[in-house]
């Protein structure tokens, strides 16, 4: 019974790790790390999306994100959703930066990039690779996932 328990839970870690090796990047000068990217499936015909992850600056230095491409989109816009009077609104931000040893978490709701004239129509399942650039020229190559998203009732929010 106790072997099942450890093995349980050996399972368990193992998991968790493949999970972080699949679905984590560094930058080339491993001051950044991308946590699950991933990218909202858009309405068929709709030309815009967005991207979502978990930025974890691993240094002692602020780092500011300044663009992104890639080649699944024209344009690239880093936005944030904020409540305006009742209306959630999205405002393009010049910057997103990240504290030093610190976080930031773009999720539907808040910060996003806003991927703007798609190349081709996008399904859950597929890949779209993005590259991410920094104030001081640290830049980093990630993987998103196509994923459907259903926003939670009451919520009228898009991004
Ligand atoms: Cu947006």
């Amino acid at each position: 019974m106790k072997t099942y328990l450890w093995m349980g839970i050996a399972g368990g870690i193992a998991g968790v790790i493949i999970l972080l090796v699949q679905f984590a990047y560094t930058s080339s000068e491993q001051a950044i790390r991308i946590n699950d990217p991933w990218v909202r499936e858009a309405p068929p015909n709709a030309m815009a999306s967005a991207a979502y992850m978990i930025i974890e600056n691993l240094s002692s230095q602020p780092k500011i994100l300044t663009s992104a491409t890639s080649e699944a989109f024209k344009r690239i816009e880093i936005h944030q959703t904020v409540n305006h009077n009742g209306m959630m609104k999205m405002q393009p931000q010049p910057q997103l930066p990240i504290a030093a040893n610190d976080k930031v978490t773009l999720k539907p709701g808040g910060y996003h990039l806003m991927l703007l004239d798609s190349q081709k129509p996008l399904r859950a399942g597929d890949k779209v690779n993005l590259l991410l650039k920094f104030a001081d020229g640290d830049e980093i190559t990630i993987t998103a996932e196509v994923r459907k998203f259903t926003p939670p009732q009451m919520n009228h929010d898009n991004h």
